[in-house]
């Protein structure tokens, strides 16, 4: 039998369930080595902490790892129900509240480790949270695909710590919208972009898909596709970083101004950027998590499903 000691939070809607205890040793290295082991050798235990009957399509896993650099709070791998992140910025934020809640960080700045680069977390005193996000910057301006049954869409490619395709959708993207018809809509962009070899730095996999229209109590309103076609509840930190950056290539948004992004539910991100090298951006968001879970999993061995059930 094995025990997983987890703790959930949820970052404006979005769930982070934080792996505490119970996973196979990674050995050393940089989360990036360390999150290639895991999908290789052990991604049993992904499906165990995501997939049903322990978890959901819509829960994003982080395990929680001792950090390379010793000056650092900690590092993280995330996880969701098809694979590994890079990034994860409402999954961030909520880390830095699951840590408070355990009594294990105090308000101040954390250096958090990350399969795609250190990011700088601070947790202020009124329990939000901000992330500086990994540098952000767009890949490619107003690329068509064609997506069958819709016609022809035109996107930006931008990374944010994970890579996006961002589409204007002011007629699509409304409070009350249809939230699976939506869902559908990406997920055609998704599909569409991949068949016709539309692809990031690197020939690199579009993963999420982030629509956008306006929001009266917000500068922006989307809607975010992650890649195991569950929609993100918040605003998506790393999908807001790749709309800074776009922003930025575009000339709509200054260094340090603020921009409030709003998710598909109404919760909201504050975010901004500075300049980094190369044109790109160093984005960073404001959000606040809310602890909802702290339990123990216990897989049985004689538990058919013990290792989840695939889709
Ligand atoms: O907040 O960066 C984010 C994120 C990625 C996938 C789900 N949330």
């Amino acid at each position: 039998m094995h025990r997983i000691a987890i703790l959930d939070s949820h970052t404006g809607g979005e769930p982070t369930r934080l792996v505490l205890d119970g996973f196979p040793d990674l050995g050393a290295g940089s989360m990036a080595e360390r999150r290639q082991r895991l999908a290789e050798r052990h991604d049993e235990w992904r499906k165990t902490v995501i997939l049903e009957p322990r978890g959901n399509d819509v829960l994003v896993g982080a395990l929680l790892c001792a950090p390379v650099d010793p000056a650092a709070t900690a590092g993280v791998i995330f996880f969701n129900n098809t694979g590994y992140l890079g990034m994860c910025g409402h999954g961030t934020i909520g880390l830095l509240a699951s840590l408070a809640w355990l009594g294990r960080i105090e308000p101040g700045e954390h250096r958090i480790e990350t399969p795609v680069g250190t990011v700088t977390a601070t947790l202020h005193e009124d329990g939000s949270v901000s992330v500086r996000n990994v540098p952000a910057y767009r890949h490619r301006k107003a690329v068509a695909v064609d997506v069958p049954g819709h016609g022809v869409v035109h996107g930006d490619i931008a990374w944010g710590g994970n890579w996006f395709f961002l589409v204007d959708a002011p007629d699509r993207v409304v409070p009350g919208a249809d939230r699976a018809a939506l869902t559908e809509y990406t997920w055609a962009i998704c599909q569409a972009l991949e068949a016709q070899g539309i692809r990031g730095r690197g020939d690199a996999r579009i993963d999420h898909i982030e629509l956008f229209g306006a929001d009266e109590d917000a500068d922006s309103r989307n809607f975010v596709l992650c890649p195991g076609k569950a929609y993100d509840r918040s605003p998506c930190g790393t999908g807001t970083s790749a709309k800074l950056a776009c922003l930025a290539a575009d000339g709509k948004l200054a260094p340090g101004q603020i921009w409030r992004q709003s998710s598909i539910i109404g919760s909201q991100f504050q975010a901004s950027y500075e300049p980094g090298e190369h044109g790109e951006v160093i984005p960073t968001l404001r959000g606040r998590a809310h602890i909802s879970g702290e339990t123990t999993l216990i897989l049985q061995d004689d538990d058919p499903f013990r290792w989840g059930i695939e889709s």
